[in-house]
């Protein structure tokens, strides 16, 4: 017990040291933005005159080697995917994969905001595969109560065991040949973390939103969130690392009629000059 204790203590004071480093980074909260509309809610349509959010992911410096993952506790892992690495930082070309960019905030045009909608449940199912030991996607977003869809390719057996923050917690074993396991998130939440009792070093991150403004840049660190009405709002770009919640990086972005609003974000290191009256 006493040892456990050690340990725990171990890793929050490791995990604050963590943050500490990463001083440039903002700490991100599972805060999603607003959840419940007001009184003057109306459905939302995507307007004939919709627009994009478009942008590209910068990694600055020198991104960490990915490691290679010691899978011996599942023979059937090791065989099946030897070369398991992790995929915290995904960079290719100085771009950063895997991020997770939402509209955070903001209203249209007329003066509506994103939040004072109400928006239609996507019917189909977001799928989360594990394949290889490893979650694919590695992150992913869908709708609150919108199906999210685990499925297991591996001839071997999971267990699913997502930890939210808003949301019910669960897990589930999931065996090989098992059916998928349809799960549903009725709030609003970025990003939830999910994890595998079976195997340690399998993780996802799945961001829920009540509405669509949202994309997971591809490996060459772009995205593009379509149907967004004109309007002026707050884009939130997630990642993994930089704190116990990951890092989470805002800007204002303005969509006009038809067009395009850009968010180029960057995360790795700050460009010295920038350091210091920046990082807060
Ligand atoms: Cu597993």
């Amino acid at each position: 017990m006493f040892k456990q204790m050690k340990v725990w203590l171990a890793l929050t004071t490791l995990l604050s040291l963590l943050a500490l480093g990463a001083a440039c980074g903002k700490p991100a909260t599972n805060d999603a933005g607003p959840e419940t509309p007001s009184s003057s809610a109306k459905p939302f349509t995507t307007p004939a005159n919709a627009g994009t959010v478009t942008g590209v992911i910068a990694y600055n410096g020198a991104p960490p080697a990915p490691k290679r993952i010691d899978t011996s506790a599942d023979p059937v892992c090791g065989s099946a995917n030897p070369n398991l690495t992790t995929e915290d930082t995904v960079v290719k070309d100085g771009k950063l994969g895997n991020v997770f960019v939402y509209i955070k905030d903001g209203a249209a045009a007329d003066g509506t905001k994103i939040g004072d909608y109400t928006y239609t449940t996507p019917t189909d199912a977001v799928t989360l595969d594990q394949k290889g030991c490893h979650y694919v996607p590695h992150v992913m977003g869908l709708q609150t109560n919108q199906k999210l869809r685990v499925t297991n390719s591996d001839p071997t057996q999971h267990n699913v065991h997502p930890t939210p923050k808003s949301n019910p917690e669960w897990n589930q074993t999931q065996a090989n040949g098992a059916a998928p396991i349809e799960k549903t998130f009725a709030r609003a939440e970025v990003l939830i973390p999910v994890k595998c009792n079976q195997h340690p070093w399998m993780k996802s991150y799945v961001g829920v939103l009540k509405h669509p403004f949202f994309a997971v840049t591809a490996e060459d660190g772009t995205f593009t969130i379509k149907g967004v009405p004109p309007g002026t709002y707050t884009v939130a770009a997630w990642h993994e690392k930089g704190g116990p919640n990951g890092t989470e990086k805002t800007m204002q972005v303005t969509v006009p009629a038809s067009g395009s609003g850009n968010a180029d974000f960057a995360f790795g290191k700050l460009p010295q000059r920038l350091t210091g009256p920046v990082c807060k």
